[in-house]
C-alpha cells in the first residue's frame, strides 16, 4: 500500500472516553498525525452544500454518515503526510464494514487503542463540554443517541479486532495524565 512504512492505529473508544484528548498528547510526544473523523466531518459541514446539510442531520441523531465519505477523507488527509511516522484515526471505524473498506483500500491497522470508560463518566464530561463546545450533538437527547450507536455498532469492531489480538484496553476513567501514563507504556511496547 502507499502508506507502507506508516503505522495505523485506530483509536476508538465510546462519545467523551478522551480519544481527541489523548491523542493530542500523543501528536506531541510521539509526533503521530492524528485525524479526528468526527472533525472531518464537522469541517465538511461548513460547505453549503446539499450533502452537508444530509450529514449535519445524520450527526445531529447520533447516527453513522456513509462510510464512503470518511474513508475519502481519510484517505486525502493521509495522503498529505508522507513522512509522518504513523496516523491515529480517532473515533474510526466505527462499524465493521467501514474496518473492512478501510483495510480492503488504504491499509491494514497495526492496533487498535481502546479507551474503556463508563457511560455515567462519559456524560457528565459531555454535558460539561456543552456547556462551551457548540457542538451540535452535545446535548443530552443526542448523547442517548450516539451511546446507543457505539453500543450496537462500534463494539463488535472492537471485539472483532480483540480476535486478532490487536486491542490495547486502557482505562480511560482516570484523570488525562494517568491515562497518558498507559498509553506510553503502549507505545513503548509497540516500538519493540
Ligand atoms: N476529558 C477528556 N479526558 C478526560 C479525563 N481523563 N478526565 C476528565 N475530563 C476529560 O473529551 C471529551 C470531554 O471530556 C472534553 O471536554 C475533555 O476535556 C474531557 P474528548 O477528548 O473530546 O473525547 P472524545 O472521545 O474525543 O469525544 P467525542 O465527543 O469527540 O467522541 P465521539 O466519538 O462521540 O465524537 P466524534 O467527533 O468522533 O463523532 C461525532 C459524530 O460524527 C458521530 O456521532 C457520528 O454521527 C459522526 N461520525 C460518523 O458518522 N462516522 C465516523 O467515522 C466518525 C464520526
Ligand atoms: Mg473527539
Amino acid at each position: 500500500s502507499r502508506f507502507r512504512g506508516q503505522r495505523i492505529l485506530f483509536v476508538l473508544g465510546g462519545p467523551g472516553s478522551g480519544k481527541g484528548t489523548q491523542c493530542a498528547k500523543i501528536v506531541e510526544k510521539f509526533g503521530y498525525t492524528h485525524l479526528s473523523t468526527g472533525d472531518l466531518l464537522r469541517e465538511e459541514l461548513k460547505k453549503d452544500t446539499d450533502r452537508a446539510r444530509m450529514m449535519s442531520e445524520i450527526m445531529k441523531d447520533g447516527k453513522l454518515v456513509p462510510q464512503e465519505i470518511i474513508v475519502e477523507l481519510l484517505k486525502d488527509a493521509m495522503l498529505q503526510h508522507p513522512q509522518s511516522p504513523g496516523f491515529l484515526i480517532d473515533g474510526f471505524p466505527r462499524e465493521l464494514g467501514q474496518a473492512k473498506q478501510f483495510e480492503n483500500e488504504l491499509a491494514q491497522c497495526d492496533r487498535v487503542v481502546f479507551f474503556e470508560c463508563t457511560e455515567v463518566v462519559m456524560v457528565e464530561r459531555l454535558l460539561k463540554r456543552g456547556e462551551t463546545s457548540g457542538r451540535a450533538d452535545d446535548n443530552s437527547e443526542t448523547i442517548k443517541k450516539r451511546f446507543q450507536t457505539y453500543i450496537e455498532k462500534t463494539l463488535p469492531v472492537i471485539q472483532y479486532y480483540e480476535t486478532l489480538n490487536k486491542v490495547r484496553k486502557i482505562d480511560a476513567t482516570r484523570d488525562v495524565d494517568e491515562v497518558f501514563e498507559d498509553v506510553c507504556e503502549m507505545f513503548a511496547d509497540l516500538a519493540q
